[in-house]
């Protein structure tokens, strides 16, 4: 049986200067997406590269006193250098500078201009070169370019012409048949609204001013326009009017495209110049665009100019390449813009890799080796407890599934984490160590054994988004890939072999010193960073001192303290009452990004029905506690007064995940 294709492209990223965490983002979102379809059975074609023509390039080489391509040459090797070690499994790497793009652009410009879909004529307007785009006076932001806010300049001179008006009426009609085609759907509304509705205006595609691009073979004092030029690579690269046969059949084979991956800034060039080039060439048009948020610094988004850019490298060298990609691919809620800060980076490795993941598995291992010798042993009986964690296997392995297929990233993981967070309750629930104590030795079997094979579903789950990790995991739990390792295996729990030797390495994830981190890393000077940890110890004692209510004594804080408390929107999922604990709820709150469990202290007040469906303030970056032997992640706000309580909850249209500031 032939496998299904699946063809997904990056943006092919401008080589002038090293890439940054932003790049980093939507590489490793294909990347996932592309394990992902591979490990599901599909024919997976993954491609990335680099736009290297244009103007901007040209006058960076220039003021470094190098050529273009000297320049471009080692930015490129430093690009797939990042690619490799942050595990980019592409299959193709295309350069825009190589014969088999130039030629094939050369061809298609020929054939546009044959049929009449690309003229000559003058060319007036205002055009930014960092951004290599054309602006109207009317679309000019304070007399500067409208996306990026800098200098724009008055061009005047000969052009060729893209007749984009000939094919809007089809596009049109194509978004209307295809609700899929250009996500998330916001994009769409902006792209016929702001653009394919009030009329296209023509493309400019090419260029006098420089001559660092593809010559028109026609008129060669003209260069190909970077848009005409870069697009065309998700058809060059696979072969597309290539004289060699497999190629061309290649080219037939994955084409179309099943996802365009970008952010928003180049939603409009890939949802409709792109299409109506592909109408042009009568090729079939991609079947899906997703154009992704902005990774953000507090200060906005990351520039040079700003100072705030982040080399993914300097993170990838202290904490691993996992380590970025989990955060990257959890923190943000695919679609919309997140923002990277250290702290939350930190917190991540923290909570959810070092004390979740990395701690299940070295307790496992560290409770094989001293009940069991290092040997997994078989399971005996399993219990009611044992059926739970099954099922929950198998809702994990569903909602990862349909959080991937959605393009849910932290869904999908948060999901995976449901897991881990499980099988760490299960051992304390189980007790391993009492029933060592005990000699109960079939039990303690069932129970090491489950440990074990959580981990394993675990470890085949994290494939697509931690590529290091699983093997790393299978290396120390004795098992080896292939065998029980497959993408289907995780649905079948009891697929871990009895009787695999363990071999603990060092902690996968060790716990870190946030304030030491942040100090190496250069965010906090190490003298202040001292000074904070000195200062914070006495800190808890204060906490512990009780403080009367109401006594009059007020203590200030400054903006910093406050903004130390994370307050998000969060909608009540489902509440229940706690068995033999008469005051307090089980809350399952939607975050957005994930679900989190919360115990509140509302049960007087409130009956649980009450409560679904309610938006509620929810302090998101308390420590997780237990209470009642229920486990809490964050606390909800209320109003309360003597025997009054009422839960302070959000009115008005703002969605789960929302700050309160
Ligand atoms: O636009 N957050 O190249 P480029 C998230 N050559 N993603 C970000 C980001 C951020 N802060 N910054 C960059 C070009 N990206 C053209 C593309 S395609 C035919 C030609 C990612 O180097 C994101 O995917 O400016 C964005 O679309 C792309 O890098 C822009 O890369």
């Amino acid at each position: 049986m032939t496998k299904p294709t699946y063809y997904i492209t990056t943006p092919i990223y401008y080589p002038n200067d090293k890439l940054h965490i932003g790049h980093a983002y939507s590489t490793t979102v294909a990347d996932t997406l592309a394990r992902y379809k591979r490990l599901k059975g599909y024919d997976v074609r993954f491609l990335t590269g680099t736009d290297e023509h244009g103007q901007k390039l040209q006058r960076k080489a220039e003021a470094v006193g190098k050529t273009p391509q000297e320049y471009i040459d080692g930015i490129v090797e430093g690009i797939k250098k990042l690619w490799e070690r942050l595990d980019i499994s592409y299959d193709d790497f295309i350069r825009t500078t190589e014969s088999r793009h130039t030629e094939v652009v050369q061809k298609i410009f020929s054939r546009l201009l044959e049929q009449g879909d690309i003229y000559l004529d003058n060319y007036e307007g205002w055009y930014c070169t960092p951004d290599e785009s054309f602006w109207t006076e009317r679309q000019l932001k304070d007399g500067k370019c409208p996306e990026c806010g800098g200098d724009v300049e008055w061009v005047t001179e000969q052009s060729y012409f893209f007749k984009m008006g000939k094919y809007a009426d089809r596009l049109i009609q194509y978004f209307h048949e295809h609700p899929d085609f250009l996500v998330p759907e916001s994009r769409k509304h902006e792209m016929l609204n702001n653009f394919l509705l009030p009329g296209l205006e023509d493309l400019c595609v090419s260029r006098t001013t420089f001559d660092w691009g593809i010559p028109v073979r026609e008129n060669p004092k003209h260069v190909i326009y970077v848009w005409l030029d870069a697009l065309t690579n998700y058809i060059t690269a696979l072969g597309y009017l290539s004289e060699e046969q497999d190629l061309e059949e290649r080219f037939r084979h994955y084409w179309p495209a099943d996802v365009h991956l970008m952010s928003k800034e180049i939603v409009r060039f890939h949802s409709i110049y792109w299409p109506i080039i592909l109408m042009a060439l009568d090729l079939p048009l991609p079947k899906q665009v997703v154009g992704h948020g902005w990774l953000l610094m507090k200060d906005g988004k990351m520039s040079k100019s700003k100072g705030n850019v982040i080399d993914p490298n300097q993170l990838i060298d202290r904490y691993g390449a996992d380590a970025l990609r989990y955060f990257l691919l959890r923190e943000i809620s695919f679609g919309q813009d997140g923002v990277f800060t250290f702290e939350s980076f930190m917190d991540r490795l923290n909570f959810d890799l070092a004390n979740d993941l990395g701690n299940l598995l070295h307790r496992s291992l560290a409770m094989v080796n001293k009940f069991a010798g290092g040997i997994i042993p078989g399971p005996a009986r399993l219990t009611e407890l044992e059926d739970e964690l099954k099922s929950l296997v198998l809702s994990a392995v569903d909602q990862t599934e349909e959080s991937l297929e959605k393009k849910e990233f932290s869904k999908a993981l948060d999901a995976i984490w449901q897991l881990v967070r499980r099988g760490n309750r299960y051992i304390d629930e189980t007790a391993p160590w009492a029933l060592h104590k005990a000699g109960d030795g079939e039990r303690l079997n069932t129970v090491l054994y489950t440990m074990f094979e959580v981990l394993r579903i675990v470890s085949v789950l994290i494939q697509p988004f931690m590529p290091k990790t699983s093997p790393e995991m299978w290396k120390q739990m004795g098992l080896v890939e292939g065998e029980a390792t497959t993408w289907d295996s995780a649905r079948q729990f009891g697929q871990l072999p009895e009787g695999l030797k363990t071999s603990p390495g060092d902690p996968i994830f060790p716990r870190l010193d946030v304030e030491k981190e942040l100090a190496a890393l250069g965010v906090l000077a190490p003298a202040a960073a001292e000074q904070k940890s000195v200062k914070s110890a006495p800190k808890t004692e204060q906490a512990s001192q009780p403080k009367e209510e109401g006594a009059g004594l007020v203590t200030l804080i400054d903006i910093e303290d406050f903004s130390k408390v994370e307050l998000r929107v969060a909608q009540v999922v489902s509440a229940e009452k706690i068995e033999k604990a008469d005051k307090l709820l089980k809350l399952q709150l939607d975050l957005g990004t994930e679900t989190r469990q919360v115990v509140s202290g509302i049960a007087k007040h409130y009956q649980p029905e009450q409560l679904v469906g309610q938006k509620v303030i929810l302090v998101a970056n308390l420590k997780p506690v237990k209470l009642r032997g229920v486990e809490s992640h964050g606390m909800i706000l209320a109003a309360s007064t003597g025997d009054q309580l009422v839960l302070a909850t959000v009115s008005g249209d703002i969605p789960v995940g929302a700050k309160v500031k």
